[in-house]
């Protein structure tokens, strides 16, 4: 079972082309890919969608907007660029009536599956968003989306998750450039699958990255990755 997902987040725009052309690589050889606000601001809706398009043939495809607004207003953010894609992303601190509650219903209107931000992976986040992880939990509880984003940085914030919440998809970001170490998330957290963005996009060699960090991983914990696990 593939368990890595690449960011796709172009610095320039001159990468924005590169970068596709590793959307095919993530969706071949891993899980899936990530697609945020930095691919938009330097490759427009059209390098989005395109993402996704290149993706066609198999491996996830995740917007991430990390929406955080009113429910009228994140639903006229994901009716147009969400299309092709398998989730979106939201942060669960908005909560439900009035948000979210909107968002999932619009999302699950066009075949694409909710995704909320219980955690990061930055020290803030630990900091201000981490004392409140419980509520967090509980608005994701009553939400029930697909899947729910958890830090690599911080596995025992993953595991507190994964108790309250056996049987939700946990995407983990934070791998390689921010610290977490490939397998940190997934065999000692117990999430699903690993984000990593720079170790792989900004390599000269961003096959052998990608196949590295997902070698790391199936070392670690190779009964993880069995497919009866998920
Ligand atoms: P990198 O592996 O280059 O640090 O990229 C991490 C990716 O994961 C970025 O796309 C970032 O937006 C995302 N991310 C994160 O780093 N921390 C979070 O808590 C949530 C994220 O979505």
């Amino acid at each position: 079972v593939k368990r890595v997902i690449v960011a796709l987040d172009p610095a320039v725009e001159g990468d924005v082309e590169k970068l596709l052309g590793i959307a095919r690589l993530a969706c071949r050889e891993g899980a899936g890919i990530k697609v945020g606000l930095p691919m938009l601001a330097l490759g427009g809706s059209e390098a989005v969608s395109e993402a996704a398009r290149l993706c066609s043939g198999g491996g996830l495809r995740v917007l991430d907007l990390k929406l955080a607004d009113i429910g009228y207003v994140m639903r006229l953010a994901v009716e147009s660029l969400a299309r092709g894609f398998d989730a979106a992303i939201a942060h669960a601190f908005i909560g439900s009536e009035g948000a979210l509650e909107e968002l999932k219903g619009a999302l699950e209107g066009m075949g694409v599956r909710l995704v909320l931000v219980l955690s990061m992976s930055h020290q803030g986040s630990a900091e201000v968003i981490d004392p409140c992880l419980d509520r967090l939990i509980s608005v994701a509880t009553r939400v029930r989306p697909w899947g729910v984003v958890a830090p690599a940085t911080r596995p025992g914030v993953i595991a507190r998750v994964r108790s309250a919440m056996p049987r939700t998809v946990i995407m983990s970001p934070g791998v390689g450039a921010q610290g977490g170490r490939p397998g940190d998330a997934i065999c000692l957290g117990g999430a699903d699958y690993e984000i990593v963005g720079r170790v792989v996009t900004r390599s000269p060699d961003p096959v052998s990255a990608l196949r590295s960090v997902a070698g790391s991983i199936a070392e670690r914990c190779p009964e993880r990755l069995l497919p009866a696990s998920t």
